[in-house]
């Protein structure tokens, strides 16, 4: 049973429906406010659940008090990727471990994940925001939800599921891979709505047309599309193949996974930030400084109501912009425009982060492996395929069945630790470059216009 809020048509264009449409066009003034309200308490919170954040907060000379206007945010101190990673597993966390319902895991930039955790009140929510996300894409209660998002420790499939389900959808919990059956699901089913990585729905779409299927053609209106940089040139692309409206969603598991932001189908023209949960700034990532709405610069996110992980200025290192332009929508919120890169080394391969030093914690000290390595991005069709070039050592054999046989260990090492499938190729001694200075860890041979997601 669907559980909208408030009654109300399934609207049109210029009265587009919404999952919470109070929450949505909630005047700013009265927005604002509720973030002050909610901010102070929140902060109240973490300061007296969280040990490592009360460290923080005492070093930079601050407590809740300090707090007498949302712009004295920028007195706190910003949580990082470091700050789960010497905590790791659940040392930020602000409930007793037995309240935590769901565990997830992104990739840390270590050898370990980054955990993040749910209590009930959690997980409520985030089917609440995937309810308005997927809502605010288009989709409405009672179509057919075609998740290709990944089932598992990654975020997508489980949270754009339970907000499916939360909208009143019918979910195909497809996961990702198998794509001619996924192809033959969309069409036989009538899927209405695609959630998917950008670059996986074009896979789709591919292999749609080498099976001579015209998605076109079929009932699929719009495509929730996220977890990694794309662009307008992409989307147009995906539109025509497809015959739908793309959309992009926005979301990060430190912060919740999947339902922090989200474009509208009617103006896709930025992605509304829900800003009753979370506050958004852009600071300078040199001077860490907040910059002026409109300003390009890195993303931090405090979230407002979470229980088992709250955050306080989390760095997202996502490079964007923010606007607070009305939207011909009707919704209030912040539109954070698109991401359009990271200020750190981290890679997203077919929808998986991936930190070169991960890779590294699981090369060094594999069996007949010198400690020499080079990632090499390029092309595989529309998709980014990541070739790991490794060195044997000297005394390891150097026949092409020995050569074949490490090359898949290490394959299958590397995606049981990373969870991606990459090629692998083995080097004779001396044959990986070796450092200048710097070294060069990650060798670029898409094209600039690939890089950039176009
Ligand atoms: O990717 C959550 C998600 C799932 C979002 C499904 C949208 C759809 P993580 O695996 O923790 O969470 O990766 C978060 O992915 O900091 C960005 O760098 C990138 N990212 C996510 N969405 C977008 C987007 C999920 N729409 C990291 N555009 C983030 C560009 C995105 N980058």
């Amino acid at each position: 049973m669907t559980s909208l809020k408030g009654s109300q048509s399934i609207g049109d264009e210029s009265h587009p429906f919404m999952f919470d449409r109070d929450a949505e066009t909630m005047p700013r003034g009265n927005l604002a406010a509720l973030q002050l309200r909610r901010l102070r308490k929140s902060l109240t919170y973490v300061y007296q659940k969280v040990a490592h954040i009360r460290r923080k907060f005492e070093a930079a000379d601050v407590t809740p008090e300090t707090l007498g206007s949302l712009a004295d945010i920028a007195h706190f101190p910003f949580t990082e990727k470091t700050d789960l990673r010497d905590t790791y597993p659940f040392g930020l966390f602000a409930v007793p471990r037995e309240q935590v319902l769901r565990l997830h895991a992104s990739s840390g930039t270590t050898g370990k994940p980054t955990v993040v955790g749910y209590t009930r009140a959690d997980l409520d929510l985030w089917s609440d925001l995937m309810a308005r996300t997927l809502a605010c894409a288009g989709a409405r209660p009672g179509d057919i939800v075609h998740n290709a998002y990944g089932y598992g420790l990654f975020t997508g499939g489980l949270g754009a599921h339970y907000g499916a389900e939360r909208l009143g959808c019918t979910v195909v919990p497809v996961s990702g891979g198998g794509t001619e059956r996924q192809v033959m699901l969309m069409r036989d089913f009538g899927a209405a709505i695609l959630c998917a990585t950008p670059s996986y729905a074009l896979n789709i779409a591919e292999v749609a047309a080498g099976m001579g299927v015209d998605i076109a053609a079929l009932p699929l209106r719009y495509g929730a599309f996220g977890a990694e940089p794309w662009s307008e040139p992409m989307r147009c692309d995906l539109e025509a193949r497809l015959g739908i409206t793309a959309v992009d969603i926005y979301g990060l598991s430190e912060i919740l996974g999947p339902g922090v932001a989200a474009e509208c189908h009617v103006a896709q023209d930025g992605l509304h930030g829900w800003e009753d949960h979370f506050l958004f700034e852009v600071i300078d990532p040199e001077t860490l400084r907040p910059l002026p709405m409109g300003e390009a610069g890195e993303l931090v996110i405090t979230t407002l109501t979470k229980e088992a992980l709250p955050m306080v200025r989390y760095r997202t290192r996502d490079i964007t912009r923010l606007s607070d332009e009305p939207c011909t929508c009707g919704r209030t919120h912040v539109r954070i425009k698109r991401v359009t890169g990271r200020n750190d080394d981290m890679l997203i391969i077919r929808g998986v982060n991936v930190y070169p030093s991960q890779v590294e914690a699981a090369l060094i000290g594999f069996p007949g492996l010198a400690p020499h390595y080079q990632i090499v991005l390029a092309r595989d069709g529309p998709l980014d395929a990541m070739t790991v070039e490794v060195e044997r050592t000297g005394d390891a054999p150097g026949d092409a069945a020995a050569c074949a046989k490490q090359a898949g260990d290490v394959q299958r090492h590397l995606k049981s630790m990373i969870g991606v499938t990459c090629a692998v190729a083995v080097k004779a001694p001396g044959e990986v470059p070796r450092s200048q200075g710097k070294a060069v860890r990650v060798k670029d041979e898409r094209d600039g216009a690939a890089r950039r997601g176009e």
